[in-house]
């Protein structure tokens, strides 16, 4: 566990299409963790394989990656103590009907298929999702307001 940890974590084209980005940001920002990355992406299908080959086999795989495909995604690093758990905390059970209230799924969602956003499930697969979204590397900066001009 370090301070430093950081999770990928992602709007899926549902949450976008939802109008859910602003209110996903919020939670994190809100909860004391730094975005260290972001962008808006419409990702090809041979990125989206990519990033959910664990699940090639699954019979949900190509309807995943077709809903993936369907529109753009936030792609987003957030940074801080604990990052990888705490953010699948406060996503929720990957089948919404699951996810307690008070998580994004469990607030905004409905569907296992329309789950409105991703976040990794360990600090490796973090590691691995962020290079494949962010191979030009994170934003660094400092969160202290020293030195700004007004
Ligand atoms: P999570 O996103 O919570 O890590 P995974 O990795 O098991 O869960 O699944 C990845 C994505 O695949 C889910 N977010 C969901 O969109 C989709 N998915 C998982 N299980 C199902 C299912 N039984 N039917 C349809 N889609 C599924």
């Amino acid at each position: 566990m370090s301070n430093k940890e950081q999770t990928y974590i992602m709007v899926k084209p549902d949450g976008v299409q939802r109008g859910l980005v602003g209110e996903i940001i919020a939670r994190f920002e809100k909860r004391g963790f730094k975005l260290v990355a972001m962008k808006l992406v419409h990702a090809t299908t041979e990125h989206l394989e990519k990033h959910y080959a664990d699940l090639k086999g699954k019979p949900f795989f190509p309807g995943l990656i077709k809903y993936m495909a369907s529109g753009p995604v936030v792609a987003m690093v957030w940074e801080g103590l604990d990052a990888v758990k705490t953010g699948r905390v406060m996503l929720g059970a990957t089948n919404p009907l699951a996810s307690a209230p008070g998580t994004i799924r469990g607030d905004y969602a409905l569907a296992v298929g329309r789950n409105i956003c991703h976040g990794s499930d360990a600090v490796d697969s973090a590691q691995k999702e962020i290079a494949l979204w962010f191979p030009e590397g994170l934003v660094q900066y400092s969160n202290t307001l020293e030195g700004w001009v007004f």
